[in-house]
């Protein structure tokens, strides 16, 4: 009987061991959320990603308009189609899960943060979010109610921009004929309220109410840094399905 019960401390600290580690990993995911609470809402750190978008395609079958169409566009003097550029083959080569996913339109971005349990940022959602400090203790360089130029802070650094931005390590097979591509989400800097890519790397989609045109906040690697700018507006038909355009997705805090 003893012997045998030298053995259950055994299991037990088996057991023990593998508890604190599941909870070292929920700690982990706590100190690193997903979303960022900002008020009463709460908005996805990160871009929308290609593995995230390919979660939701092998959950509702989904097809998007650029693959019916044969690829999303570029601007090139005026918008080409480019054959086989979708959301999980950006550049016309399958992309890492760790991409952000674009050839979205703005109704297909909608339809994804539904799946999710969320919708799209309002466009003052998005604008708070991006240029105006909330965190309770934010790091140095960054003070609680401070609105910033740029979603990086008072300078463009660090985003993935043309030319204004400084270096950034964007994926090794983006072909472009201008700017250098997409970075990883999540892989520059992390700026106002610790988000990333809210100025920067792919355009974002944000709700926009009734109309056929919708904003896109933030700007993206194919332009410098003015449109990363909260006076900045521009706008796109909603069924724009093109290299540059993404999203991310927010959602109501419970009261
Ligand atoms: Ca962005």
């Amino acid at each position: 009987m003893l012997r045998g019960m030298k053995h259950k401390p055994t299991a037990w600290t088996t057991f023990l061991a593998a508890f604190a580690a599941a909870m070292l990993l929920h700690l982990e995911a706590q100190a690193s959320p997903p979303m960022q609470p900002i008020g009463a809402f709460e908005i996805d750190r990160t871009e929308v990603t290609i593995g995230q978008f390919r979660r939701y395609v092998q959950a509702t079958g989904t097809v998007t308009q650029a693959e019916r169409a044969g690829g999303g566009s570029t601007f090139e003097g005026g918008w080409q189609q480019r054959r086989g550029w979708v959301w999980h083959a950006p550049y016309g080569q399958p992309g890492a899960d760790e991409e952000p996913a674009a050839h979205v339109t703005y109704a297909e971005a909608q339809a994804f943060c539904r799946w999710a349990g969320k919708r799209l940022p309002t466009d003052a959602e998005w604008g708070e979010a991006a240029y105006t400090e909330r965190r309770a203790q934010p790091p140095a360089g960054f003070v609680r109610g401070q609105t910033y130029r740029y979603p990086t802070g008072d300078s463009p650094q660090g985003a993935n921009c043309l030319g204004d931005c400084g270096p950034s390590r964007t994926v090794a097979h983006a072909q472009t004929s201008r700017g250098r591509g997409h970075a990883l989400a999540g892989s520059t800097r992390a700026g106002v309220n610790g988000l990333f890519d809210m100025g920067g790397n792919l355009w974002e989609w944000v709700d926009s109410g009734s109309g056929s045109d919708k904003r896109t906040r933030g700007g993206s690697w194919w332009y410098g840094a003015g449109p990363m700018e909260d006076s900045h507006h521009q706008s796109k038909p909603e069924g724009t399905a093109v290299i540059y355009i993404g999203f991310r997705c927010a959602r109501d805090l419970p009261r």
